[in-house]
């Protein structure tokens, strides 16, 4: 039930620890404007139950792409809960209901997803946050989207879409992911015709819609796309 700690949970028996106590997490609950509208676990907020319901939070994407415009993917730890195995851009989370991260302004809750996303690109990848300063990172856009994973666990959110061009160092945390690999913009369209590599959805979604022209705009600045205030429903 919604009171008792992750670590209790039977919804959650057979997972790897570390991942259960990450259900502990408190995340931003929005109505569909992307207003904050209070907070739930990150368990309660990724059970198709209650996203069917409606239950929406606040999610943000970053890609990493080194001096080369190389884009940096992770394939997702086989430990974790959702979307595991899969292939994905470079690091994805939660902003978490607490002063830093939270925003009713979209001015900050930007803000708070890139501190988000700094202390993720930490915690999963090893990237030192000197490495990634915040200042660096460009907002693109919102993207709402919803994706069940496998029946019980899924994704609904409004998902901030941070783009960075820097030279990083990788110490990837095992039990978050599994493997890294920096792309061409060829080499990933050549990932996508193997059918036996899979890729999260979200990451497909902006794919098949804005990445690729992003991409080529990486060294003419992304001026023209760059602080969107539309939320893309998709
Ligand atoms: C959640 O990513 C965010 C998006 C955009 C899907 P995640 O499942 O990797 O979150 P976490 O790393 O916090 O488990
Ligand atoms: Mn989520």
């Amino acid at each position: 039930t919604s009171t008792q700690s992750a670590t209790q949970d039977h919804d959650l028996d057979g997972y790897d620890e570390e991942q259960i106590r990450l259900m502990d997490e408190v995340c931003i609950v929005l109505d569909e404007n992307d207003k904050p509208i209070g907070s739930a676990s990150k368990k309660i907020c990724h059970l198709m139950e209650n996203i069917n319901k409606g239950l929406l939070h606040r999610a943000f994407s970053v890609f990493l792409f080194d001096s080369q415009n190389r884009l940096l993917l992770q394939q997702r730890a086989s430990e974790k809960i959702t979307f595991p195995d899969m292939w994905t851009n470079t690091c994805c989370s939660h902003p978490l209901g607490v002063p830093g991260e939270t925003g009713s302004t979209l001015d900050a809750a930007i803000m708070g997803v890139k501190r988000a996303a700094i202390r993720k690109l930490d915690h999963e990848l090893g990237i030192k946050a000197a490495q990634v300063p915040i200042e660096k990172f460009q907002f693109l856009t919102r993207i709402h989207y919803v994706a069940p994973s496998d029946g019980k666990w899924g994704e609904h959110e409004i998902d901030y879409i941070l783009f960075i061009k820097a030279d990083v160092d990788l110490e990837p945390s095992p039990n978050e992911v599994r493997d890294t690999k920096y792309v061409t913009e060829d080499q990933l369209k050549n990932m996508f015709k193997d059918d036996t590599l899979a890729f999260t959805p979200w990451f497909k979604l902006i794919c098949e819609s804005m990445l690729f022209e992003w991409w080529e705009h990486l060294d003419q600045g992304l001026d023209k796309y760059k602080g969107e205030t539309e939320i893309r429903r998709m």
